[in-house]
C-alpha cells in the first residue's frame, strides 16, 4: 500500500456480522423477517408504530449481548496510529465501533442508542425501550422515535461526508452490499476525486466493479490485515 494522507472508510452490516448482529440481506437477515416498508420507513411507522418501536427495541436489547470483533478493533487502532486524516462513516446503527475504541464515528443512518422526539425534534441518548412510550427527556411528550434514518429520509452529515470524499486519497468500503444510496455512491465520488478505492467484503457487492481493488473474505480477518499494511506504509 502506498503512503496515504487522507482515508475515508464506509462500513456496513457485514463488519458487525462476526459479532453476531444480523445483516440485512444475507440469508436469515433482518429483511427476510420484516418487510422494509413496514419497519424502516416513515409510512410504516405511521401505519403501525408498535411494530416499528418493537423492531428497534429488540435490536437495541440485542446490542447488550454482543461484543466488537477484530475488525472493529483494527479500525480503532488505525484511528490511534494513522498519522493522516481519517473519517470513519458507518451505515450501522449499532455502537460496536465506539465500544471497540473508535472515538470519531459518523453514523450516517443514526443510532439505536439515540432517540429523536417528534415533538421537539431533540436527539438524546437512549438505551431503554420505546414501546411503552417513555417521555422525551427534554419536552416530556411521549413522542420518541428511533433516531434512525429510514428509507426516504435524509442521511446525517452528508455535506461533511462529501467534503471528505472530495479530498481523500483512499476510500475503503467494508461489509456493505452497495444496495442503498447515497452510501452506495460514495465510491464514485472518491474515484472522481482521484482516490484509490478498496472493497473488503465477504463476497463481491453490487458495487464491486466500481472499486480499483476488491478483497473477499470475513472482515475479522481482512480488516486487521489491511490496517497492518497501511500502518506499515
Ligand atoms: C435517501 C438504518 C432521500 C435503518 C438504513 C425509490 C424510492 C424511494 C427511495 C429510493 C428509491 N430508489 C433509491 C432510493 C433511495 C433509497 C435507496 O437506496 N433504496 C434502495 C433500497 C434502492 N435510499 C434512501 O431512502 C436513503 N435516503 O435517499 O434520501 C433524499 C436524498 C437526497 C435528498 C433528499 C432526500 C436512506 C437510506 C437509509 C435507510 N436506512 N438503515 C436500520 O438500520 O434499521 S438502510 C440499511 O441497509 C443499512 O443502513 C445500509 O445502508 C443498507 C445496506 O445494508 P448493508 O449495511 O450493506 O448490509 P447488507 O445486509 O445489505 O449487506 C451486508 C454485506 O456484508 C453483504 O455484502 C455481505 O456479503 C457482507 N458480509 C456479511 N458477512 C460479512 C460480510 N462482509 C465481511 N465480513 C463478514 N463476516
Amino acid at each position: 500500500m502506498a503512503e496515504f494522507e487522507s482515508i475515508v472508510i464506509l462500513t456496513g452490516a457485514g463488519i458487525s456480522a462476526e459479532s453476531g448482529i444480523d445483516t440485512f440481506r444475507d440469508a436469515g437477515g433482518l429483511w427476510e423477517r420484516h418487510r422494509i416498508e413496514d419497519v424502516a420507513t416513515p409510512e410504516g411507522f405511521a401505519r403501525d408504530p408498535d411494530l416499528v418501536l418493537g423492531f428497534y427495541d429488540s435490536r437495541r436489547e440485542a446490542l447488550a449481548k454482543v461484543e466488537p470483533n477484530p475488525a472493529h478493533r483494527a479500525l480503532a487502532r488505525l484511528e490511534r496510529e494513522f498519522p493522516g486524516d481519517l473519517l470513519l462513516v458507518t451505515q450501522n446503527v449499532d455502537d460496536l465501533h465506539k465500544r471497540a475504541g473508535s472515538s470519531e464515528v459518523l453514523h450516517m443512518h443514526g443510532e439505536l442508542l439515540s432517540a429523536l422526539c417528534t415533538s421537539c425534534e431533540m436527539r438524546t441518548p437512549f438505551d431503554a425501550t420505546m414501546s411503552n412510550r417513555p417521555p422525551c427527556p427534554v419536552c416530556q411528550a411521549p413522542t420518541l422515535r428511533p433516531d434512525v434514518v429510514w428509507f426516504g429520509e435524509m442521511p446525517y452529515q452528508m455535506d461533511r461526508i462529501y467534503a471528505a470524499l472530495g479530498k481523500c486519497d483512499l476510500f475503503v468500503s467494508i461489509g456493505t452490499s452497495g444496495a442503498v444510496y447515497p452510501a452506495a455512491g460514495f465510491v464514485q465520488e472518491a474515484r472522481l476525486a482521484g482516490a484509490a478505492t478498496l472493497e473488503l467484503n465477504l463476497e463481491p457487492s453490487e458495487g464491486s466493479h466500481f472499486f480499483a481493488e476488491s478483497r473477499h473474505g470475513p472482515a475479522g480477518q481482512l480488516v486487521p490485515e489491511w490496517v497492518e499494511e497501511v500502518l506499515a506504509g
